[in-house]
């Protein structure tokens, strides 16, 4: 195993709860301050008046040991007093806002109403959680997913937290995105060729990475970049290891297997995949491979324990050295 202490900053692309643990376990092995991700803001949403970055939060929570671990997004140790007495005044409680948790959107929604971009709000509430690596929404500027379903098309929240995904999807757009600016910070960084290696973290490809590669200019960005890209598939033996991907893909007519998701990344961004994570009970599938200038790899990528997660990275980190 190789010392990554000597190395450049690494990007990760992250939705929440399934990149979460990646990203936990490359801020584990990598010196503090080194890893940067990029986050999809897609699944954003007002609501109750408060303005909710879940994939955001879920990622400053996870890397300040704050998260609940059972569910992977909100805090640990929550109460729900607020939930409780909002449901006795009639209130919407489809959407489980917990107490503490309640304190981030309340400070969020007030910074941006004085004028903050989200990306300097998220930054202040990284530094006051004690987060050491760096979480940069993908872009300060609005982008709402719409989940296209048979009978109707939803926002995000609505299709994924109330309705539990049960409808059958069609397909997907994102709202405001050809106006959205990428985070320029991270712009910045690409262009100065601040990273040895761009990670795409085991998240849902549709709803969690799409929103982040579809701004205008990243993903070429990432694909000129000579940083490589290595891509872990969120596909594990036919199944999503979290969240609806594997549904989403059988609905959509994609193979419901690691190939599928690599076909889905090289048919929408070609050239940009150079590696490809697969996992060990995939390993059958890497010979059927053969996506030009794609390196394949198989790796242990269920990552169940602490230990799991800083194997996966190393794994990860290791390509770029070996
Ligand atoms: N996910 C749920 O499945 N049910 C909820 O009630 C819920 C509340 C919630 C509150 C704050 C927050 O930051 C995240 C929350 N999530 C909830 C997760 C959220 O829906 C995420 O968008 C998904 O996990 C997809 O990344």
């Amino acid at each position: 195993m190789i010392d990554h202490a000597a190395k450049r900053s690494v990007l990760a692309l992250s939705g929440g709860v399934g990149g979460a643990k990646l990203a936990l376990g490359l801020e584990d092995v990598l010196p503090a301050g080194e890893l940067h991700v990029l986050v999809n803001t897609g699944d954003d949403f007002e609501h109750l008046g408060l303005h909710i970055s879940p994939d955001i939060d879920t990622l400053l929570y996870t890397l300040a040991g704050k998260a609940n671990p059972s569910q992977g997004w909100g805090l640990e140790g929550e109460s729900w007093h607020m939930l409780e007495a909002l449901a006795q005044l009639g209130g919407e409680t489809w959407f489980q806002l917990g107490d503490k948790d309640l304190a981030t959107h309340l400070w969020r929604t007030h910074r941006l109403a004085g004028g903050q971009a989200l990306t300097a709000v998220i930054n202040e509430l990284a530094s006051q959680l004690g987060v050491a690596s760096r979480v940069h929404p993908m872009s300060s500027d609005p982008v709402r997913t719409t989940v296209h379903c048979r009978s109707e098309s939803l926002p995000f929240q609505r299709y994924f937290v109330e309705q539990r995904c049960q409808p059958e999807v069609t397909g997907f757009s994102f709202e405001g995105i050809g106006n959205a600016r990428p985070n320029r910070e991270v712009m910045t960084l690409l262009r100065n060729g601040a990273f040895s290696q761009i990670v795409v973290c085991p998240s849902n490809p549709f709803v969690s990475i799409d929103p982040i590669l579809q701004l205008p200019g990243l993903w070429q960005a990432l694909a000129d970049n000579p940083a490589p890209v290595t891509l872990v598939s969120p596909i594990v033996a036919g199944i999503a290891i979290k969240g609806p991907a594997a549904k989403m893909m059988a609905e959509l007519g994609v193979p419901v297997t690691a190939l599928g998701v690599l076909a889905h990344y090289c048919r929408h961004y070609p050239g940009l995949v150079n590696n490809f994570v697969i996992d060990a009970s995939d390993a059958t599938l890497a010979s059927s491979i053969d996506e030009p200038g794609v390196n394949v790899v198989v790796a242990s990528t269920v990552m169940k324990t602490r230990d799991d997660k800083q194997s996966l990275a190393h794994a990860v980190l290791d390509l770029v050295e070996g």
